[in-house]
């Protein structure tokens, strides 16, 4: 094995991205196994891979990590994005899930049916009830960063979340410009600014193809 963290998930983001930008501003480098066919899917719960069932699988430092939240938080404190006591972690873990919950109803998106989609409601969620609020911290403590005065988890998140809402609504951050400035500085961290570039791990929004292969690897026998 070469040491790096092992990532087995699909081609597409899904609910491995998150942990992707998060190692990515780690400078961790890490490998990718894509699941293809429900063949690959089955033989890992068959040699007991995955706890649940459910992927995605992260084998780091010996272990076979399941559980999205598990995983991000491990590597979260593991590279020190996780704040400096429990207060701070307290704060990060309120901004991450924020942002979790805005960026679950672009996850989702994709495999709504057409008709049944809401953009308008992600759009105002987005706009009213989430960047309000990280506009709102970073305004009134006037640091670079959410939480501690230092680079954490919570920034990475949102500078994903932001891109995310702003693939739907490029004008999405116009009535938001200490966000704006945000979005600016994190792009220029050097991690991150390598990941944000073509080429890298990074994966586009989800197509066609994406969606019916998760549901060909899911489906009921
Ligand atoms: N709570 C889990 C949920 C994982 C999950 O639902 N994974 C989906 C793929 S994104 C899956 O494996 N679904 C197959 C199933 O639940 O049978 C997490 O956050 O990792």
């Amino acid at each position: 094995m070469s040491g790096k963290p092992k990532l087995t998930y699909f081609n597409g983001r899904g609910r491995m991205e998150s942990i992707r930008w998060l190692l990515a501003a780690a400078g961790v480098e890490f490998e990718e196994e894509f699941l293809e066919t429900r063949e690959q899917y089955q033989k890992l719960i068959k040699d007991g891979v995955l706890l649940f069932d459910q992927v995605p699988l992260v084998e780091i430092d010996g272990m076979k990590m399941v559980q999205t939240r598990a995983i991000l938080s491990y590597i979260a404190a593991k590279y020190n994005l996780y704040g400096k006591d429990l207060k701070e972690r307290a704060l990060i873990d309120m901004y991450v899930e924020g942002t979790a919950d805005l960026m679950g109803m672009i996850i989702t998106f994709a495999f709504t049916p057409p008709k049944e989609r809401n953009l308008a409601l992600i759009i105002e969620r987005a706009t009213t009830r989430y960047f309000p609020v990280y506009e709102k911290v970073l305004k009134q403590h006037g640091q670079e960063f959410l939480v501690g005065n230092r680079f954490s988890w919570a920034d990475v998140q949102l500078l994903e979340t932001i891109l995310m809402v702003e693939e739907k609504e490029p004008t999405v951050l116009s009535k938001f410009p200490v966000l704006q400035a945000f979005k600016a500085r994190i792009s220029n961290i050097p991690t991150i600014k390598k990941f944000l570039q073509p080429g890298s791990q990074r994966k586009p929004p989800p197509d066609d193809q994406y969606v019916a292969t998760v549901i060909e690897v899911f489906k009921k026998d």
